[in-house]
């Protein structure tokens, strides 16, 4: 019955294993990744990131890394949490990730709606959005994808409350993205923006909410462009490249759109495997090979976010 359900691989209920996870390799490695609370949900659970640093009190430019926004994307924070094990494994071993990291930070959030994902453990698997409660209507949770404040309740999204795309009743109204937008504006010095969805296999970047041209889409074309050569590189998984609105749907109030409009320039979303034969409910003998092929093309990403 588990299986049929999808759910054969982390069982993991309440107390999100991945949390004990963060702990682990912040304790093994305490020069390097620190676990630092950002907020709470709607329903108080907390929220976590792991900050990879060597520039001690030092604030370098940084990179944020978002997983898990949509809670049924399981891949997404699986690969997050592998890729958390890697940065810290592979550093003064691989000199990409080494000479990265001596320059900029890396924030990497892993469950980036933590409600979604308890719920989509324990009462429906297909579970996308929040669940926080909304006013006059028995549906409950808001597409935190459509929350946020970039062309806010524009194309793509819904004002109906049961809809999957239901953008709240107005920007960062969800606490888990207010959280997120909150310590990305006190930092105040991110470069580069990473979203990890699945599935379809595409690499995006703005716009979603418009069908204008971003003032840097060629450069940000070329970066993807290598980011999926990269990534095939490894076992031939082929990706899509281009904006968010001609490549998948057009959609207002995401998070790279919100990156990119408040000066992070390098912003982009994974919308990782398969093209749609599993679909969310990828196979578990998959998450490994999904997330060592995804890494290849963040550090493609990283580096070029290193070098300008
Ligand atoms: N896809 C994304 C969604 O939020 C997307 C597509 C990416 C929209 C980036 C806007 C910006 O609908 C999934 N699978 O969630
Ligand atoms: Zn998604």
């Amino acid at each position: 019955f588990l299986k049929s359900q999808g759910l054969e691989y982390s069982v993991t209920i309440e107390d999100l294993q991945i949390y004990h996870e963060m702990d682990s390799i912040a304790t093994d490695f305490p020069d390097l990744a620190r676990r630092v609370k950002i907020g709470q949900t709607f329903e108080k659970r907390p929220m976590y990131v792991l900050k990879f640093s060597t520039g001690g009190d030092k604030q370098r430019p940084a990179i944020w890394l978002n997983a898990g926004i949509h809670s049924r994307e399981w891949i997404s924070q699986a690969t997050a949490i592998w890729t958390a094990r890697k940065i810290v494994s592979d550093y003064q071993k691989d000199p990409v990730i080494t000479s990265i990291l001596e320059k900029v930070d890396i924030f990497l959030l892993p469950v980036a709606n933590p409600d979604g994902y308890v719920y989509t453990h324990t009462q429906n698997r297909f579970w996308r959005k929040t669940r926080s409660l909304n006013p006059g209507s028995r549906c409950i949770g808001t597409d935190p994808n459509r929350n946020w404040n970039a062309s806010f309740a524009g194309t793509g999204a819904s004002d109906n409350p049961c809809s999957e795309v239901y953008h709240g009743p107005h920007a960062n109204s969800e606490v888990e993205v207010k959280s997120v937008v909150d310590f990305i504006q006190k930092h105040g010095n991110f470069k580069c923006f990473i979203d990890l969805h699945s599935y379809s296999q595409l690499l995006m970047y703005p716009y979603g909410y418009s069908m204008k041209k971003a003032p840097d889409a060629e450069e940000l074309d070329d970066v993807a462009r290598q980011a999926a050569e990269a990534l095939a590189s490894l076992s031939g998984t082929k990706y899509q490249v281009g904006p968010t609105c001609t490549t998948v749907y057009p959609a207002s109030g995401s998070s790279i759109d919100w990156a990119y409009d408040n000066g992070i320039k390098y912003s982009f979303t994974f919308e990782l495997r398969d093209t749609g034969h599993y679909g969310f409910l990828l196979p578990a003998n998959q998450i490994i090979p999904t997330a060592e092929e995804t890494w290849l093309g963040l550090k493609t990403i990283m580096e070029h976010v290193r070098d300008n």
